[in-house]
Protein backbone atom coordinates (compact mmCIF):
# COMPACT_ATOMS: atom_id res chain seq x y z
CA UNK A 1 0.00 0.00 0.00
CA UNK A 2 1.46 3.62 -0.70
CA UNK A 3 0.38 6.25 2.06
CA UNK A 4 -1.52 9.70 -0.02
CA UNK A 5 -2.41 12.82 0.67
CA UNK A 6 -5.22 12.77 -1.64
CA UNK A 7 -6.93 10.72 0.95
CA UNK A 8 -9.39 13.03 3.19
CA UNK A 9 -10.01 11.00 6.02
CA UNK A 10 -7.05 11.30 7.83
CA UNK A 11 -8.64 11.68 11.39
CA UNK A 12 -5.90 9.94 13.14
CA UNK A 13 -8.55 8.22 15.30
CA UNK A 14 -9.86 6.10 12.07
CA UNK A 15 -5.84 5.46 11.03
CA UNK A 16 -5.53 3.86 14.18
CA UNK A 17 -8.51 1.97 14.41
CA UNK A 18 -8.30 -1.24 15.04
CA UNK A 19 -10.17 -2.41 11.61
CA UNK A 20 -6.90 -0.48 9.34
CA UNK A 21 -4.33 -1.45 11.44
CA UNK A 22 -5.56 -5.17 10.71
CA UNK A 23 -5.50 -4.34 6.96
CA UNK A 24 -2.00 -3.13 7.67
CA UNK A 25 -0.88 -6.20 9.04
CA UNK A 26 -0.33 -3.90 12.59
CA UNK A 27 -0.94 -5.24 15.70
CA UNK A 28 -4.32 -4.51 17.27
CA UNK A 29 -5.56 -5.43 21.38
CA UNK A 30 -8.52 -7.26 19.95
CA UNK A 31 -9.75 -8.66 16.45
CA UNK A 32 -11.45 -6.69 14.40
CA UNK A 33 -14.91 -7.82 12.79
CA UNK A 34 -17.33 -6.79 10.30
CA UNK A 35 -19.88 -8.33 7.78
CA UNK A 36 -20.28 -8.14 4.13
CA UNK A 37 -24.36 -7.39 3.86
CA UNK A 38 -24.46 -6.61 7.49
CA UNK A 39 -26.72 -3.62 6.16
CA UNK A 40 -30.27 -5.43 4.56
CA UNK A 41 -32.72 -7.75 5.24
CA UNK A 42 -31.68 -9.01 8.22
CA UNK A 43 -32.49 -5.80 10.37
CA UNK A 44 -36.09 -5.03 10.61
CA UNK A 45 -34.94 -1.38 11.04
CA UNK A 46 -33.81 -1.82 7.48
CA UNK A 47 -37.21 -3.80 6.45
CA UNK A 48 -38.87 -0.56 7.84
CA UNK A 49 -37.23 2.24 5.73
CA UNK A 50 -37.25 0.25 2.62
CA UNK A 51 -40.66 0.07 2.94
CA UNK A 52 -42.38 1.47 -0.76
CA UNK A 53 -38.49 2.84 -1.95
CA UNK A 54 -37.35 0.60 -4.83
CA UNK A 55 -33.81 -1.13 -4.13
CA UNK A 56 -31.83 1.03 -6.68
CA UNK A 57 -33.80 4.23 -5.68
CA UNK A 58 -32.64 4.02 -2.43
CA UNK A 59 -29.34 3.59 -3.32
CA UNK A 60 -29.03 7.21 -4.78
CA UNK A 61 -31.16 8.65 -1.98
CA UNK A 62 -27.94 10.05 0.55
CA UNK A 63 -30.72 10.06 3.45
CA UNK A 64 -31.68 6.48 3.51
CA UNK A 65 -27.66 5.38 2.37
CA UNK A 66 -26.84 7.11 5.10
CA UNK A 67 -29.58 6.01 7.90
CA UNK A 68 -29.19 2.47 6.40
CA UNK A 69 -25.24 2.29 6.58
CA UNK A 70 -25.34 3.28 10.22
CA UNK A 71 -27.93 0.35 11.46
CA UNK A 72 -25.76 -2.42 11.57
CA UNK A 73 -22.82 -0.16 13.28
CA UNK A 74 -25.08 1.04 16.03
CA UNK A 75 -26.67 -1.92 16.68
CA UNK A 76 -23.93 -4.45 16.38
CA UNK A 77 -20.69 -2.63 17.49
CA UNK A 78 -18.95 -3.65 14.46
CA UNK A 79 -15.34 -2.17 13.64
CA UNK A 80 -16.28 -0.78 10.41
CA UNK A 81 -19.05 0.64 8.17
CA UNK A 82 -19.93 -0.88 4.73
CA UNK A 83 -21.32 2.10 2.30
CA UNK A 84 -25.10 0.90 1.10
CA UNK A 85 -24.97 0.52 -2.01
CA UNK A 86 -25.08 -2.36 -5.29
CA UNK A 87 -22.42 -3.69 -7.38
CA UNK A 88 -24.55 -1.76 -10.65
CA UNK A 89 -24.78 1.36 -9.25
CA UNK A 90 -22.06 2.61 -11.13
CA UNK A 91 -23.69 1.00 -14.47
CA UNK A 92 -27.01 2.00 -13.59
CA UNK A 93 -25.09 5.53 -13.22
CA UNK A 94 -23.99 5.36 -16.83
CA UNK A 95 -27.05 4.53 -18.20
CA UNK A 96 -27.54 0.92 -18.64
CA UNK A 97 -31.04 -0.17 -18.30
CA UNK A 98 -31.19 -1.91 -14.97
CA UNK A 99 -33.54 -2.79 -12.16
CA UNK A 100 -32.77 -4.68 -8.75
CA UNK A 101 -35.96 -7.07 -8.51
CA UNK A 102 -36.92 -8.06 -4.77
CA UNK A 103 -36.35 -12.05 -4.52
CA UNK A 104 -34.12 -12.55 -7.95
CA UNK A 105 -31.24 -9.38 -7.96
CA UNK A 106 -29.94 -7.50 -10.62
CA UNK A 107 -31.74 -7.91 -14.25
CA UNK A 108 -30.40 -6.18 -17.11
CA UNK A 109 -32.87 -4.84 -19.64
CA UNK A 110 -30.68 -5.68 -22.93
CA UNK A 111 -27.70 -8.31 -22.16
CA UNK A 112 -24.06 -7.69 -23.61
CA UNK A 113 -22.88 -9.98 -26.17
CA UNK A 114 -21.91 -8.30 -29.38
CA UNK A 115 -19.40 -5.93 -30.12
CA UNK A 116 -21.78 -2.50 -30.95
CA UNK A 117 -23.26 -2.61 -27.33
CA UNK A 118 -19.70 -1.75 -25.89
CA UNK A 119 -20.49 1.86 -26.53
CA UNK A 120 -22.78 1.97 -23.85
CA UNK A 121 -20.29 1.45 -21.02
CA UNK A 122 -18.81 5.01 -21.09
CA UNK A 123 -16.52 5.97 -18.47
CA UNK A 124 -17.90 6.97 -15.01
CA UNK A 125 -17.78 10.79 -14.42
CA UNK A 126 -18.08 12.48 -11.17
CA UNK A 127 -21.06 14.25 -11.99
CA UNK A 128 -22.55 10.72 -12.57
CA UNK A 129 -22.98 9.45 -8.74
CA UNK A 130 -22.92 12.90 -7.14
CA UNK A 131 -25.69 11.29 -4.68
CA UNK A 132 -23.15 8.79 -3.62
CA UNK A 133 -20.07 11.38 -3.01
CA UNK A 134 -22.72 12.95 -1.12
CA UNK A 135 -23.73 10.10 1.51
CA UNK A 136 -20.04 9.05 1.61
CA UNK A 137 -18.71 12.57 2.76
CA UNK A 138 -22.34 12.80 5.41
CA UNK A 139 -20.88 9.44 5.97
CA UNK A 140 -17.92 9.74 7.18
CA UNK A 141 -19.01 12.49 9.25
CA UNK A 142 -21.52 10.96 11.10
CA UNK A 143 -18.72 7.98 12.10
CA UNK A 144 -16.40 9.65 13.46
CA UNK A 145 -13.44 7.37 14.05
CA UNK A 146 -15.21 4.38 12.72
CA UNK A 147 -14.08 3.80 9.02
CA UNK A 148 -16.24 3.43 6.29
CA UNK A 149 -15.25 0.71 3.82
CA UNK A 150 -16.04 2.01 0.07
CA UNK A 151 -17.04 -1.24 -2.85
CA UNK A 152 -17.39 -1.65 -6.24
CA UNK A 153 -17.91 -5.20 -8.36
CA UNK A 154 -14.92 -6.60 -10.12
CA UNK A 155 -14.79 -6.50 -13.49
CA UNK A 156 -15.73 -10.55 -13.80
CA UNK A 157 -18.80 -10.00 -11.54
CA UNK A 158 -20.02 -7.04 -13.08
CA UNK A 159 -19.52 -8.67 -16.79
CA UNK A 160 -21.80 -11.81 -15.42
CA UNK A 161 -24.74 -9.87 -14.76
CA UNK A 162 -24.16 -8.24 -18.12
CA UNK A 163 -23.69 -10.95 -20.13
CA UNK A 164 -26.25 -12.99 -18.77
CA UNK A 165 -28.99 -10.46 -18.20
CA UNK A 166 -29.54 -11.55 -14.21
CA UNK A 167 -27.99 -14.03 -11.80
CA UNK A 168 -26.97 -17.02 -12.98
CA UNK A 169 -26.02 -20.41 -12.06
CA UNK A 170 -23.43 -21.50 -14.27
CA UNK A 171 -22.50 -18.02 -15.83
CA UNK A 172 -22.52 -20.14 -19.15
CA UNK A 173 -22.77 -17.28 -21.35
CA UNK A 174 -20.66 -15.30 -20.01
CA UNK A 175 -17.66 -18.72 -20.37
CA UNK A 176 -18.85 -18.86 -23.78
CA UNK A 177 -18.17 -14.82 -24.83
CA UNK A 178 -14.94 -15.31 -23.01
CA UNK A 179 -14.02 -18.56 -24.77
CA UNK A 180 -15.45 -17.43 -28.25
CA UNK A 181 -14.31 -13.95 -28.53
CA UNK A 182 -11.75 -12.78 -25.86
CA UNK A 183 -10.94 -9.83 -27.75
CA UNK A 184 -14.83 -8.48 -27.18
CA UNK A 185 -14.42 -10.09 -23.71
CA UNK A 186 -10.80 -8.20 -22.98
CA UNK A 187 -12.71 -4.76 -24.09
CA UNK A 188 -16.03 -5.57 -22.22
CA UNK A 189 -13.62 -6.30 -19.16
CA UNK A 190 -11.72 -3.73 -19.90
CA UNK A 191 -14.25 -0.68 -19.53
CA UNK A 192 -15.78 -2.03 -16.66
CA UNK A 193 -12.26 -2.18 -14.66
CA UNK A 194 -12.72 1.75 -15.60
CA UNK A 195 -16.02 1.93 -14.45
CA UNK A 196 -15.03 0.19 -10.96
CA UNK A 197 -11.78 2.15 -10.39
CA UNK A 198 -13.43 5.38 -10.59
CA UNK A 199 -16.20 4.40 -8.56
CA UNK A 200 -13.89 3.50 -5.97
CA UNK A 201 -12.48 6.52 -6.06
CA UNK A 202 -14.84 8.90 -6.03
CA UNK A 203 -15.65 6.60 -2.63
CA UNK A 204 -12.32 7.27 -1.07
CA UNK A 205 -11.92 10.89 -2.48
CA UNK A 206 -15.30 11.29 -0.71
CA UNK A 207 -13.81 9.87 2.62
CA UNK A 208 -13.76 6.10 2.62
CA UNK A 209 -10.96 4.54 4.46
CA UNK A 210 -10.62 1.63 3.00
CA UNK A 211 -11.86 -0.15 -0.58
CA UNK A 212 -13.76 -3.68 -1.34
CA UNK A 213 -13.38 -5.01 -4.72
CA UNK A 214 -16.43 -8.38 -4.26
CA UNK A 215 -15.44 -10.50 -7.45
CA UNK A 216 -18.31 -12.90 -5.56
CA UNK A 217 -18.37 -15.18 -8.84
CA UNK A 218 -14.66 -15.55 -9.60
CA UNK A 219 -14.52 -18.87 -8.15
CA UNK A 220 -16.48 -20.16 -10.77
CA UNK A 221 -13.31 -20.16 -13.02
CA UNK A 222 -10.11 -22.30 -13.07
CA UNK A 223 -7.21 -21.01 -12.11
CA UNK A 224 -5.70 -20.53 -15.50
CA UNK A 225 -8.96 -19.19 -16.89
CA UNK A 226 -8.80 -16.52 -14.36
CA UNK A 227 -5.77 -15.42 -14.78
CA UNK A 228 -5.58 -14.97 -18.63
CA UNK A 229 -9.30 -13.61 -18.63
CA UNK A 230 -9.70 -11.76 -14.95
CA UNK A 231 -6.85 -11.17 -13.49
CA UNK A 232 -5.43 -8.38 -15.45
CA UNK A 233 -8.69 -6.61 -15.11
CA UNK A 234 -8.88 -6.54 -11.60
CA UNK A 235 -5.00 -5.12 -11.72
CA UNK A 236 -6.38 -2.52 -13.62
CA UNK A 237 -9.24 -1.79 -10.55
CA UNK A 238 -6.80 -2.60 -7.62
CA UNK A 239 -3.40 -1.06 -8.67
CA UNK A 240 -5.33 1.92 -10.28
CA UNK A 241 -6.20 3.29 -6.46
CA UNK A 242 -3.20 2.33 -4.90
CA UNK A 243 -2.11 5.45 -5.24
CA UNK A 244 -5.05 6.96 -2.85
CA UNK A 245 -3.20 5.06 0.33
CA UNK A 246 -6.43 2.88 1.61
CA UNK A 247 -6.17 -0.49 2.30
CA UNK A 248 -7.95 -2.74 -0.69
CA UNK A 249 -9.58 -5.91 -0.02
CA UNK A 250 -10.24 -8.53 -2.82
CA UNK A 251 -13.18 -10.81 -1.98
CA UNK A 252 -14.93 -13.91 -4.07
CA UNK A 253 -16.40 -16.79 -3.07
CA UNK A 254 -14.95 -20.66 -4.03
CA UNK A 255 -11.93 -19.14 -4.99
CA UNK A 256 -9.77 -21.60 -3.20
CA UNK A 257 -7.37 -22.43 -5.90
CA UNK A 258 -7.47 -18.62 -6.80
CA UNK A 259 -6.27 -16.86 -3.26
CA UNK A 260 -2.12 -16.58 -4.62
CA UNK A 261 -3.32 -14.72 -7.88
CA UNK A 262 -6.17 -12.67 -6.15
CA UNK A 263 -3.33 -11.38 -3.30
CA UNK A 264 -1.22 -10.82 -6.30
CA UNK A 265 -3.12 -7.97 -8.68
CA UNK A 266 -2.89 -5.53 -6.10
CA UNK A 267 -4.50 -6.82 -2.69
CA UNK A 268 -3.83 -6.01 0.70
CA UNK A 269 -6.00 -8.34 2.28
CA UNK A 270 -7.53 -11.32 0.57
CA UNK A 271 -10.98 -11.94 1.50
CA UNK A 272 -11.47 -16.21 2.25
CA UNK A 273 -14.93 -17.60 2.24
CA UNK A 274 -15.20 -20.51 4.71
CA UNK A 275 -14.14 -23.27 2.28
CA UNK A 276 -10.34 -22.84 2.93
CA UNK A 277 -9.15 -22.61 7.04
CA UNK A 278 -7.27 -18.81 7.64
CA UNK A 279 -3.60 -20.64 8.37
CA UNK A 280 -3.83 -22.67 5.01
CA UNK A 281 -5.31 -19.60 3.10
CA UNK A 282 -2.26 -17.43 4.67
CA UNK A 283 -0.25 -20.07 3.32
CA UNK A 284 -1.48 -19.59 -0.40
CA UNK A 285 -1.53 -15.62 0.20
CA UNK A 286 1.89 -15.21 1.29
CA UNK A 287 3.59 -13.17 4.69
CA UNK A 288 2.93 -9.78 2.63
CA UNK A 289 -0.99 -9.63 2.96
CA UNK A 290 -3.59 -9.66 5.53
CA UNK A 291 -6.76 -12.01 5.34
CA UNK A 292 -10.66 -11.68 6.30
CA UNK A 293 -13.21 -14.15 6.92
CA UNK A 294 -14.63 -16.75 7.32
CA UNK A 295 -17.16 -18.11 8.87
CA UNK A 296 -19.69 -19.58 6.60
CA UNK A 297 -22.96 -17.90 6.94
CA UNK A 298 -24.88 -20.49 7.70
CA UNK A 299 -23.50 -21.61 11.07
CA UNK A 300 -25.06 -18.43 12.94
CA UNK A 301 -28.26 -20.72 12.64
CA UNK A 302 -26.42 -23.29 15.21
CA UNK A 303 -26.50 -22.68 18.99
CA UNK A 304 -24.42 -19.66 20.57
CA UNK A 305 -22.54 -22.26 21.27
CA UNK A 306 -21.12 -23.82 18.57
CA UNK A 307 -21.00 -20.21 16.85
CA UNK A 308 -18.66 -19.17 19.05
CA UNK A 309 -16.23 -22.50 19.24
CA UNK A 310 -16.14 -21.72 15.27
CA UNK A 311 -15.20 -18.07 15.56
CA UNK A 312 -12.64 -18.98 18.23
CA UNK A 313 -10.93 -21.44 15.65
CA UNK A 314 -11.48 -19.25 13.02
CA UNK A 315 -9.52 -16.39 15.33
CA UNK A 316 -6.64 -19.17 16.25
CA UNK A 317 -6.19 -20.04 12.53
CA UNK A 318 -5.98 -16.03 11.37
CA UNK A 319 -2.90 -15.84 13.56
CA UNK A 320 -0.90 -17.06 11.09
CA UNK A 321 -1.67 -14.46 8.72
CA UNK A 322 -0.35 -10.60 8.63
CA UNK A 323 -3.42 -9.83 10.12
CA UNK A 324 -6.74 -10.85 10.38
CA UNK A 325 -10.53 -9.09 9.64
CA UNK A 326 -12.92 -11.30 11.42
CA UNK A 327 -16.12 -11.64 8.99
CA UNK A 328 -18.14 -14.04 7.41
CA UNK A 329 -16.63 -15.92 4.32
CA UNK A 330 -19.99 -13.95 2.31
CA UNK A 331 -22.89 -11.98 3.13
CA UNK A 332 -25.47 -12.15 6.06
CA UNK A 333 -28.55 -14.59 4.66
CA UNK A 334 -31.85 -12.20 5.11
CA UNK A 335 -33.36 -14.97 7.87
CA UNK A 336 -30.11 -14.35 9.97
CA UNK A 337 -31.11 -13.42 13.61
CA UNK A 338 -29.59 -10.06 14.18
CA UNK A 339 -28.86 -10.69 17.86
CA UNK A 340 -26.38 -13.67 16.65
CA UNK A 341 -24.61 -10.90 15.19
CA UNK A 342 -24.08 -8.83 18.12
CA UNK A 343 -23.49 -11.83 20.30
CA UNK A 344 -21.01 -12.92 17.72
CA UNK A 345 -19.16 -9.15 17.75
CA UNK A 346 -19.22 -9.22 21.32
CA UNK A 347 -16.90 -12.92 21.29
CA UNK A 348 -14.70 -11.58 18.98
CA UNK A 349 -14.17 -8.18 20.67
CA UNK A 350 -13.78 -10.36 24.37
CA UNK A 351 -11.67 -13.19 23.14
CA UNK A 352 -8.40 -13.20 24.53
CA UNK A 353 -5.28 -12.22 22.33
CA UNK A 354 -2.20 -13.38 24.55
O1 LIG B 1 -34.27 -5.00 -1.41
C1 LIG B 1 -33.23 -5.52 -0.96
O2 LIG B 1 -32.97 -5.49 0.24
C2 LIG B 1 -32.41 -6.19 -1.99
C3 LIG B 1 -31.27 -7.00 -1.49
C4 LIG B 1 -29.97 -6.31 -1.76
C5 LIG B 1 -29.20 -5.56 -0.85
C6 LIG B 1 -29.51 -5.26 0.60
C7 LIG B 1 -29.31 -6.30 -2.99
C8 LIG B 1 -29.76 -6.89 -4.27
N1 LIG B 1 -28.13 -5.55 -2.85
C9 LIG B 1 -28.04 -5.11 -1.53
C10 LIG B 1 -26.97 -4.26 -0.97
C11 LIG B 1 -25.59 -4.66 -1.24
N2 LIG B 1 -25.13 -5.27 -2.36
C12 LIG B 1 -24.50 -4.37 -0.39
C13 LIG B 1 -24.74 -3.56 0.87
C14 LIG B 1 -23.79 -3.29 1.84
C15 LIG B 1 -23.62 -4.36 2.91
O3 LIG B 1 -22.87 -5.34 2.65
O4 LIG B 1 -24.17 -4.22 4.01
C16 LIG B 1 -23.36 -4.89 -1.01
C17 LIG B 1 -21.93 -4.88 -0.51
C18 LIG B 1 -23.77 -5.45 -2.24
C19 LIG B 1 -22.85 -6.04 -3.23
C20 LIG B 1 -23.38 -7.03 -4.18
N3 LIG B 1 -24.52 -6.98 -4.94
C21 LIG B 1 -22.67 -8.20 -4.55
C22 LIG B 1 -21.33 -8.57 -4.01
C23 LIG B 1 -21.47 -9.18 -2.66
C24 LIG B 1 -22.02 -10.57 -2.61
O5 LIG B 1 -23.01 -10.78 -1.93
O6 LIG B 1 -21.42 -11.46 -3.27
C25 LIG B 1 -23.42 -8.88 -5.51
C26 LIG B 1 -23.07 -10.19 -6.19
C27 LIG B 1 -24.59 -8.10 -5.75
C28 LIG B 1 -25.66 -8.41 -6.69
C29 LIG B 1 -26.95 -8.51 -5.96
N4 LIG B 1 -27.66 -7.41 -5.55
C30 LIG B 1 -28.78 -7.81 -4.88
C31 LIG B 1 -28.79 -9.24 -4.86
C32 LIG B 1 -29.85 -10.09 -4.25
C33 LIG B 1 -27.63 -9.66 -5.53
C34 LIG B 1 -27.16 -11.10 -5.73
C35 LIG B 1 -27.94 -11.80 -6.81
C36 LIG B 1 -27.30 -13.09 -7.25
O7 LIG B 1 -27.43 -14.10 -6.54
O8 LIG B 1 -26.66 -13.10 -8.32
Amino acid sequence: MTSSTTQPTSNPATQDSDFLRACRGEATSRVPVWFMRQAGRSLPEYRRLREGVAMLDSCFRPDLVVEITLQPVRRHDVDAAIFFSDIVVPLKAIGIDLDIVPGTGPVVAEPIGRREQLERLRPLEDGDVEPIAAAVGELVAELGPTPLIGFAGAPFTLASYLVEGGPSRDHRLTKQLMHSDPVLWHELLGRLAVVAREFLRVQVEAGASAVQLFDSWAGTLSLADYTEFVAPHSRTVLEGVAGLGVPRIHFGVGTGELLGTMGEVGADVVGVDWRVPLDEAAQRIGPDRAVQGNLDPTTLFAPTDVVHAHAARIIEQGRAARGHVFNLGHGVLPETDPDALTRLVEFVHGYELD
